[in-house]
């Protein structure tokens, strides 16, 4: 069987069931004036990544596996945002303010984007989602089961809430996770680490982890 060398042991690939999904690598949360500067995080930890993760990406649509990009974001009216979101946290600007980016984390806005180098290209799937897990309130997992879907790659920010989330709701779907390491990232410095610990505990409970070098060698 193939495999990539993995935490907590080997990640039983099987390649024609494996897409790549992206997290949340929006301008609101590795910009400067965005909601993730808005709630008091240092942004500049975010940016960072981004070489990483275009390099994860470029990988798997040279290998022409699937590519998933999330948006978290909301409607314009707000009718998908419970005030217990918009209200917590007291940050400067709360989501669907007016901001030097537009309005805060709302469909369509400038500072929702995805970062412009890693643009979703034609026929990837794109999916906005009004919390942090991806699969809550969006058609993420029917989109999946439609085209045989069982493994899922994971990358993005982050690491300990978006991506963390949308892990533990895959894992209880039945998706075999892998967290690429250095394509993932957290505003805290100790966060991701923890993160990880947490998701390869106990025989992988949640889910594995790898380096971007040992993904390419799986499916390439
Ligand atoms: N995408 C995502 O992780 N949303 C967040 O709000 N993350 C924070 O760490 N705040």
């Amino acid at each position: 069987m193939a495999e990539i060398k993995a935490e907590p042991f080997a990640f039983p690939l099987r390649r024609d069931k494996l897409a790549l999904i992206v997290i949340d690598m929006q301008r609101d949360f590795a910009e400067p004036g965005g909601f993730g500067e808005s709630l008091g995080n240092d942004v500049s930890r975010i940016i960072r990544i981004v070489p990483d993760v275009k390099r994860l990406i470029a990988g798997f649509r040279k290998a022409g596996l699937p590519v998933v990009h999330t948006m978290e974001c909301h409607r314009p009216d707000l009718s998908d945002l419970p005030p217990a979101k918009r209200n917590r946290g007291n940050p400067a600007l709360k989501i669907g303010d007016e901001g030097p980016m537009g309005r805060v984390l709302i469909s369509g806005e400038p500072g929702t984007a995805i970062l412009s180098e890693l643009a979703p290209v034609e026929g990837e799937i794109v999916i906005e989602k009004p919390g942090k897990g991806a699969f809550y309130a969006t058609p993420l997992g029917d989109l999946l089961k439609a085209r045989g879907i069982e493994q899922l790659v994971f990358a993005g920010v982050t690491t300990e809430v978006c991506v963390q989330t949308t892990m533990r709701e895959a894992n209880d779907r039945g998706y075999e996770c892998l967290l690429a390491e250095e394509a993932t990232e957290s505003y805290f410095s100790g966060f991701k680490q923890a993160a990880i610990a947490m998701i390869v505990a106990q025989g992988a409970i949640v889910g594995w982890v790898a380096s971007i070098d040992a993904i390419m060698e799986g499916i390439s």
